[in-house]
C-alpha cells in the first residue's frame, strides 16, 4: 500500500496522505512520494489545481516519532539527531514548493493536524477543515519549537499573541475557532468536507488558472514588499495576465453572455 496516493480527476491532482493507522504521520518514504507527486504537479499541464487530504480519521500527525526513537538511536549511538537537517532535507522544500507552485492548492483537513502536519495544512492556499478537526502545535510537548512554517504562518495569519499561546501551550485549536480567527477559509460538517473540497478544487481548476498562479505569487510577495513595490508587482503581474489568452476569453465570454472556457497553461 502506497503511503501517498496521487490521482488526477477533472484537472485536480488529489493527493491523499495514506498511513491512516499512524494518523498519516510523515516518514522519509512519504516525503519521497510527496516529492514525486509535486514533480507531477509542477510538470504536468493537465494538473490545474491540487487537493491535499488525509486517509482515515486524521489529516497528519506531523513527523513519525517512531522514526526518531531515542532508545533505539541511543543504542546505535546516533542520538541526538540533527532535527534541523531533517527539516532542510524534507519539510522546508515541501512547504516552499507548495507555496511556489503557480497553481491553487486546497487542503482538506479531515481530522487532527498536529506538529508539522498542521503547518503543512497551512501551506495550502485555501484551507478547509472538517468540524471535528483540530490543529495542534504539538512541538512543545516533545521539547521542540514549531517548524514547517509554523513560526511564519501563525503570527502572520493570527498575530503574535495567538501564535505564541498556541505554540507555547500546544493546546488544540478547533476547526471552528480556526475559521473564526481567519487561520483557515472554512469549516464544514465532516460528511460534507470532501464534496465541498472537491467542488472548490474543480471550480479553481476550471478557472483562469494562469491568473490564479500569478495572484498567488503577488499576494505572497506582499509579506515582504512595501506598498510601492507591491503596486509595481501588480502592474507587472497584470501585464502578464493581460497577455494571456485567458484574458481575451474572459472578456469575450462576458460580452457574449456565456460561460468562459479558460485554457490555462495547458
Ligand atoms: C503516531 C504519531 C506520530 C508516530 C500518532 N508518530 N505515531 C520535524 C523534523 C525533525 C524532528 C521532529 O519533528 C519534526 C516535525 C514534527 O512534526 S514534531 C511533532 C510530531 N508530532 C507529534 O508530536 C504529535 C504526536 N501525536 C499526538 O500527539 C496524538 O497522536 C494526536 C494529538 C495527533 C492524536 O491523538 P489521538 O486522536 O488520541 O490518537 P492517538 O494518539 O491514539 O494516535 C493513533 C495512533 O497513531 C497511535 O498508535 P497506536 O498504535 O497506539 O494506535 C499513535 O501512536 C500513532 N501516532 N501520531 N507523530
Amino acid at each position: 500500500m502506497t503511503s501517498v496516493i496521487a490521482e488526477l480527476c477533472e484537472g485536480v491532482l488529489e493527493i491523499t496522505l495514506n498511513r491512516p493507522d499512524r494518523l498519516n504521520a510523515f516518514t522519509a518514504e512519504m516525503h519521497e512520494r510527496l516529492r514525486e507527486a509535486l514533480d507531477r504537479a509542477e510538470e504536468d499541464d493537465a494538473v490545474r489545481a491540487l487537493l491535499i487530504t488525509g486517509a482515515g480519521r486524521g489529516f497528519c500527525a506531523g513527523q513519525d516519532l517512531a522514526e526518531r526513537d531515542p532508545r533505539a538511536m541511543m543504542e546505535a549511538g546516533t542520538w541526538p539527531p540533527d532535527a534541523g537537517a531533517g527539516l532542510r532535507a524534507n519539510y522546508n522544500p515541501l512547504i516552499l514548493r507548495l507555496k511556489g507552485l503557480p497553481k491553487p492548492v486546497v487542503t482538506a483537513v479531515n481530522g487532527v493536524a498536529a506538529g508539522a502536519g498542521a503547518n503543512f495544512a497551512f501551506a495550502g492556499d485555501i484551507v478547509l477543515a472538517a468540524r471535528s478537526a483540530r490543529f495542534i502545535q504539538a512541538f512543545v510537548k516533545i521539547g521542540l519549537a514549531p517548524d514547517a512554517g509554523g513560526t511564519w504562518f501563525l503570527p502572520r495569519y493570527l498575530g503574535e499573541a495567538r501564535a505564541k499561546a498556541l505554540a507555547m501551550t500546544g493546546d488544540p485549536l478547533s476547526a471552528e475557532q480556526a475559521a473564526d480567527w481567519g487561520l483557515i477559509w472554512a469549516c464544514h460538517d465532516d460528511a460534507a468536507l470532501m464534496d465541498e473540497s472537491r467542488g472548490l478544487a474543480r471550480r479553481l481548476a476550471a478557472g483562469a488558472t494562469h491568473a490564479i498562479g500569478l495572484m498567488k505569487g503577488a499576494i505572497q510577495a506582499a509579506a515582504s514588499n512595501d506598498l510601492a513595490a507591491q503596486l509595481e508587482l501588480e502592474a507587472a503581474t497584470q501585464t502578464l495576465a493581460g497577455a494571456h489568452p485567458d484574458y481575451g476569453e474572459g472578456v469575450m465570454s462576458f460580452l457574449e453572455k456565456r460561460a468562459p472556457r479558460f485554457g490555462g497553461d495547458g
